[in-house]
């Protein structure tokens, strides 16, 4: 089984390429990679950091897998810098995904009401096409805001997010995960819509946010896809080990730019 993802290398930060190879290899996936961009660190909570554009080498690349007749089962993308990259991810999933392949979108570009530093609206709309074609997306509540053109809110009620995630199926998405939901007080969780059926998984929020976790939360749905895990159990998956991560790296105060996931991934691992 090989998963194509599409996105950057931020070389120090916990986050896109350097936590979705480890997490996917760990769930049994060979991981594919089209690096958008190599950063020195990702751009959120650092400045002065380095950005190579990796756009011109995308056709490259592309070719030469079309050349030596490679195909994967699945495209997962992540933050893109450069709206120009969208081009040649359509032209992934023209030419590279098996016939039935799984077509994931995390439209990694906006959280807490606001698009990241280094992103302009032209990544939205890039996002809104690639989306709309998707046959799941991975947004937070930012980005299905932006998706869809709703206001974003930090109070709402169940309503306001039936209506993103049926927003986001008329988009044209086929299956939606809307993570980092909370309808109680002290909950949060991960809720999923697929045209007909609503579901969702909560647990005990953890009132401490760290970059990268959404990178997780995506790579860990997409391995449980790969490996046809029932949604329902996706979700709890997904969700219980960010609320892990968090734990496991709260109380270390050198430690604010990401989560501390590998050890979690080792303990898995060694327990079998
Ligand atoms: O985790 C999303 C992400 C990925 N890559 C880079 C980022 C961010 C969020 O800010 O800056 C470079």
């Amino acid at each position: 089984m090989k998963v194509l993802s599409v996105q950057d290398v931020s070389c120090y930060g916990q986050c896109s390429l350097t936590v979705a190879l480890p997490i996917l290899s760990s769930y049994g996936i060979e991981t594919v990679i089209l690096p958008s961009a190599i950063l020195s660190t990702h751009t959120s909570g650092f400045s002065n950091f380095t950005c190579l554009d990796l756009t011109l080498e995308m056709p490259k690349i592309i070719n030469h897998w079309i050349n030596e007749k490679i195909q994967v089962d699945a495209i997962y993308t992540g933050y893109i810098g450069d709206c120009r990259q969208f081009d040649y991810i359509l032209e992934c999933k023209n030419k590279l995904l098996v016939n039935d392949g799984l077509f994931i979108v995390d439209p990694a570009m906006a959280d807490y009401g606001k698009l990241y530093p280094a992103l302009s609206l032209d990544i939205v709309e890039g996002m809104k096409r690639i989306s709309s074609i998707a046959d799941y997306i991975i947004p937070n509540i930012t980005e299905a805001c932006f998706l869809t053109n709703n206001e974003y809110k930090e109070e709402y009620d169940e309503e306001y997010i039936k209506k993103l995630v049926n927003d986001l199926y008329k988009l044209g998405a086929k299956n939606i995960i809307l993570t980092g939901v909370s309808f109680e007080k002290g909950k949060i969780g991960a809720v999923y819509y697929n045209g007909k059926d609503f579901i969702s998984y909560f647990s005990n929020k953890i009132v401490k946010s760290y970059h990268g976790t959404g990178d997780i939360f995506s790579s860990i749905i997409v391995a449980n896809i790969m490996n046809k895990v029932d949604i329902k159990d996706n979700l709890k998956d997904a969700v219980e080990f960010i609320i892990d991560c968090i734990l496991n790296t709260m109380d270390d105060e050198n430690h604010k730019y990401g989560v501390k996931f590998e050890e979690l991934l080792y303990k898995r691992m060694i327990r079998g």
